[in-house]
């Protein structure tokens, strides 16, 4: 008893010791819509599920790897965490997400956020959209779209319809040859949220020459890296997705991006969020007062996540890392 005691303490206190790593810990989803970089950023190889191709964009991402995942076009989304909670701190932003947006270049991906609250270690709980500055400036934003993308079958365009009678497709380009539908995900694919009003203009007037301006703040993927505050965000802009009701969250678990544009900008083909890492800005700050971690149920563990970001099988015995604590099981 005075062993385990020991061990008890020395593992608090190391973990009270340790300081949480701003950079992304792994990715819980990768869940693209079709477009001309899908199967290759990252590589689709035979065999893959959603799974592997997860683990595939942790490895881009985690630690501030700095590779580049894409999202495809309109919906397609990819959900992370860090080693702890992401606090929101008073008046100031939480959030650091890079992208490869440049000048002319704005691909604006809607960000969200969730807090874990049925305590299983999965990004299964209420999300909440971060408002950007298009929802200020009323440039149209819809707030209920809906698009399907079916596969056709090789070296075919991919088919969309959306909720307002629209159909078209998202068009094969000779740059790229791959399959253009995310090879481990079944067609058709489905995706609801929010929908930013088109941000290209065809400058040459013969389609040869495109800029895509960017939003004034709030989207990944809109501003360059450099531009830190640009690409920086606060949990304070959370709202309701459908209902657009500002939410107080005090932290978040997850944080999930998703491409906010269906737009197709001919030779260059259709608009894709990419992202390239994320940071917390304060990995140190501490909850609140009032807070209370999250105490797992007994019964069932679905899933939970190792030291290196690996999803661990559920009912392991001795010391599990779970979201920031530290938990014994029996
Ligand atoms: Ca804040
Ligand atoms: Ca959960
Ligand atoms: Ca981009």
């Amino acid at each position: 008893m005075k062993r385990l005691l020991f061990i008890v303490f020395a593992a608090l206190a190391l973990s009270s010791l340790a300081q949480n790593n701003p950079y992304i810990l792994a990715v819980d989803e990768y869940v693209p819509a079709p477009g001309q970089f899908i199967n290759t950023m990252p590589e689709y190889v035979e065999g893959d599920n959603a799974e592997s191709m997860a683990q595939k964009c942790t490895e881009y991402l985690a630690n501030d790897a700095g590779k580049t995942v894409c999202l495809g076009a309109w919906g397609g989304y990819i959900t992370f965490h860090f080693d702890h909670p992401v606090v929101n701190v008073e008046g100031t932003m939480d959030l650091y997400i890079k992208g490869n947006a440049h000048t002319g270049n704005a691909e604006a991906g809607i960000v969200m956020v969730s807090q874990d609250a049925n305590g299983n270690g999965l990004p299964d709980d209420t999300w909440y959209e971060l408002s950007g500055s298009a929802d200020e400036d009323d440039f149209g934003v819809r707030y209920d779209y809906e698009l399907e993308y079916t596969r056709l079958g090789d070296s075919l365009d991919v088919a969309w319809s959306n909720n307002l009678g629209n159909a078209g497709f998202i068009n094969r380009n000779p740059f790229h040859q791959q399959d253009y539908f995310p090879a481990w995900i079944e067609s058709p694919l489905t995706f609801k949220g929010t929908l930013l009003p088109n941000n290209a203009t065809d400058t040459s007037g013969n389609g040869s020459y495109w800029v895509l301006e960017p939003y004034r703040f709030g989207y990944a993927d809109n501003l360059p890296n450099t531009d830190t505050l640009g690409c920086s965000f606060n949990i304070d802009w959370a709202v309701e997705p459908l209902s657009r009701e500002a939410v107080k969250l005090k932290y978040v678990d997850f944080v999930r991006v998703y491409t906010a544009l269906h737009q197709d900008c001919g030779w260059i083909g259709e608009t894709s969020t990419e992202i390239s890492g994320a940071e917390d800005l304060h990995p140190n700050a501490e909850l609140p007062a009032g807070i209370e971690t999250i105490s797992l149920p007994r019964k069932e563990i679905h899933s939970s996540f190792d030291l290196l970001g690996r999803r661990t099988r559920p009912a392991q015995q001795g010391f599990v890392i779970q979201g920031n604590e530290l938990i014994l099981r029996r």
